[in-house]
């Protein structure tokens, strides 16, 4: 433990976008509280903290009216900052958020010609994301939804939402890319209702694609915890369901605004389980922040922010292995899951023989109930190693 001082590596495969440690502590109540800080030095300065990489909007890098040649200028300056510093690009997505071209949606606007146009960008940024190294390709459809149900039919917006999603896997394949899509679901904001609001609900539109195998999700904490979800169980469901592209790793006080806090401030217990599920699944995707610094801090406060996301991630990691090392939890749960090998065996797949046996055992509904499940000192154990005095 005294040896473990929690320093990130390029190994551990920690990621920011450059809009999060980018972000300007702007809100919809007041303007700027910061300077902004260059992409090529948010290459470097991550890249001294430990994190293997950055993500990218297109317009994070390159302004959204940049001619041709200033493109290529700021693309070969931000590759140099990359070799330089050994910092990866893994993934990449597309803003089709911000600008009012969007105010009614991208893939999803009533307006045949806005979706022509969300298609042409989003086509140019994944060249662009191919050009930098990315294989993950993200879609957070901020501004797929409504406010006023009358004006658009919500299946036709899901048509609309699939047929681009299919044509967009069409010229992946068609050129090359060898892409992942992930799809990042979010209840609302900046929508009244943001179409396909959860994890789970993505996980269900997925399996309707023409290509589903290269379509997966790319959960965020605070956007299940915005639903009033447990963010684990969201994990989990796509771990197992082999969907699991990408993370966005955050924190959230409770269901509100999305505030994108930093990594492990708030939820502790459900952000050690999951960080002890991403550890023991065999889930090799980068581990993404996607949040912000407080509104409050300068730039040094933004790397301590990094910093402190990356640490938080390191200490849960710890108390995952610590918890599996507990002689005492671990004798809890051998007691809880503790089965008799002829019950075991009846369990699992469907034959007649077994549903036949299964009817006439006697199982005596009373003595079931009255077995005792000791999950408070379980719980009471997790929350005396989580706050360190076991
Ligand atoms: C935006 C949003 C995030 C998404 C980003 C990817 S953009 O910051 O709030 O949750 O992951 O488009
Ligand atoms: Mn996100
Ligand atoms: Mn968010």
């Amino acid at each position: 433990m005294a040896s473990n001082n929690f320093q990130p590596k390029p190994e551990h495969k920690f990621t920011f976008g450059l809009w999060t440690v980018g972000n300007r502590g702007r809100d919809p109540f007041g303007d700027a509280t910061r300077a902004t800080i260059s992409p090529t030095r948010i290459v470097q300065r991550l890249s001294e903290l430990g994190a293997y990489g950055v993500n990218l909007h297109d317009n994070d890098l390159i302004p959204i009216d940049a001619s041709a040649s200033e493109r290529d200028r700021i693309v070969s300056e931000f590759k140099k900052a990359l070799d330089d510093s050994g910092m990866k690009v893994p993934m990449a997505t597309t803003n089709l958020f911000y600008d009012a071209v969007f105010k009614d949606g991208a893939f999803t606007s009533n307006d045949a010609r806005v979706r022509l146009y969300a298609l042409q960008k989003t086509m140019r940024s994944m060249d662009l994301g191919a050009e930098l190294g990315a294989k993950i390709y993200v879609f957070w459809g901020g501004r797929e939804g409504a406010e006023v149900d009358a004006a658009k039919d919500a299946r036709e917006a899901l048509k609309w939402n699939r047929e681009a999603l299919d044509f967009l896997c069409e010229y992946s394949i068609d050129q090359g890319y060898g892409y992942k899509f992930a799809l990042e679901a979010k209840p609302n904001e900046p929508r009244g209702d943001i179409y396909l609001p959860t994890t789970g609900a993505m996980l269900g539109f997925i399996a309707t694609l023409d290509h589903p195998d290269m379509v997966g999700v790319n959960p965020e904490v605070g956007h299940e915890q915005m639903s009033g979800l447990n963010f684990y169980h969201a994990v989990a469901q796509a771990l197992e369901a082999g969907k699991l592209f990408h993370i966005d790793l955050n924190d959230q006080k409770g269901p509100r605004f999305d505030q994108d806090l930093r990594f492990g401030s708030e939820s502790i217990k459900n952000l050690f389980f999951l960080v002890k599920l991403l550890e023991e699944s065999g889930y090799e995707g980068p581990r993404h922040f996607d949040a912000h610094s407080y509104r409050s801090e300068n730039e040094d406060g933004v790397w301590v922010f990094a910093a402190g996301c990356m640490r938080n991630y390191l200490i849960f990691k710890e108390k995952a292995r610590q918890f599996n090392e507990d002689a005492e939890i671990q004798a809890l749960l051998k007691e809880i899951h503790a089965a008799a090998p002829e019950d075991s065996e009846l369990l699992g797949r469907y034959s007649r023989a077994k549903a036949e046996k299964i009817k006439t055992l006697q199982l005596d509904r009373t003595h079931l109930a009255a077995k005792p499940l000791p999950y408070e000192r379980l719980d009471q154990l997790t929350i005396d190693l989580l706050l360190g005095v076991r």
